[in-house]
């Protein structure tokens, strides 16, 4: 297809292969996106290339979101490889593993404060920054949890900065709207990934959806990269500020 033809984008949060950033990248590459990806650090850095290697024409620039001065940089990177950019993917959030089990009440000012900096933040900070990019209009989408919405074991802390980051999503498609700009998240079924390794117990999550889901299987990557297509495209022209359930149904079940 060619929906996202002549469309610039960047991607952030490729990991590796089983990464939900991967497999909307794909999507978004098999539209006609022109693609940017980000990688943390070194630590990443030759799994992202070679992955990025594989969709000709793409960008590969480092950006930890922790740090103002790397999304500045990205923001220039961009700017002169791109000029205009219509698309961004946020894909990104860390909580220390100690705070992904045992009880939410235990959690650290410390790890709190990063879960949200790197979960919630992040997602403001590129926003504020890339947004200029977008003189054409544009869409942001980010990645999200149910674990948001009620209490699920050991999410704890992610839970509540998913919660955040929903609102932070409202909020910056209030700010952006002016500017033909949208903002959504897609809330994504629990997917096996590396950021799943964190949460404790994570194998009875995924049974519990495969018996309970009304499509009654776990959500596939390439799904959450399909919707995340069509909120970067025209096609979802008249959504912003929401929040797209791809969980095969299972929050509308007990
Ligand atoms: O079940 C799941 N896997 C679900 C994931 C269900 C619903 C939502 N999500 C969300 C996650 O919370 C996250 O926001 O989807 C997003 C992507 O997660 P993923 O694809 O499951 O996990 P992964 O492949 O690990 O990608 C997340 C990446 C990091 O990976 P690692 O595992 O190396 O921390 O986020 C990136 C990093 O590549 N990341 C950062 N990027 C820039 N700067 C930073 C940082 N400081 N920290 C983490």
């Amino acid at each position: 297809g060619d929906l996202l033809a002549g469309k610039n984008m960047i991607v952030m949060g490729v990991a590796n292969e089983r990464s939900i950033a991967w497999s909307i990248a794909q999507s978004l590459a098999g539209q006609g996106a022109r693609l940017a990806f980000t990688y943390e650090s070194e630590r990443v850095e030759g799994r992202v290339r070679k992955l990025a290697e594989t969709i000709p024409g793409s960008l590969i620039v480092p950006c930890n979101v922790t740090v103002d001065e790397e999304i500045d940089k990205l923001a220039a990177t961009l700017k002169e490889e791109f000029d205009v950019l219509h698309g961004i993917v946020h894909s990104i959030a860390f909580a220390k593993s100690e705070d992904l089990a045992g009880t939410f009440v235990d959690t650290s000012r410390e790890g709190f404060a990063l879960a949200n900096d790197i979960s919630v933040y992040s997602l403001v900070a590129v926003a504020q920054r890339l947004a200029p990019l977008m003189t054409e209009g544009g869409a942001i989408t980010t990645m999200t949890y149910m674990g948001a919405d009620r209490v699920m074991r050991n999410y704890n802390v992610m839970g509540v900065a998913k919660a955040g980051l929903q609102a932070a999503v409202r909020y910056l498609a209030n700010d952006l709207g002016p500017q033909q700009i949208r903002v959504n998240a897609i809330s994504a079924g629990p997917i096996r990934t590396l950021a799943a390794k964190g949460i404790s117990d994570f194998n009875s999550i995924l049974k519990q959806v495969e018996e309970k889901a009304p499509l009654r299987k776990t959500t596939e990557t390439a799904e959450v990269g399909d919707t995340a297509m069509f909120l970067l495209s025209h096609l979802s022209r008249g959504i912003t500020g929401e929040v797209i359930y791809v969980d095969g149904g299972y929050n509308i079940v007990g």
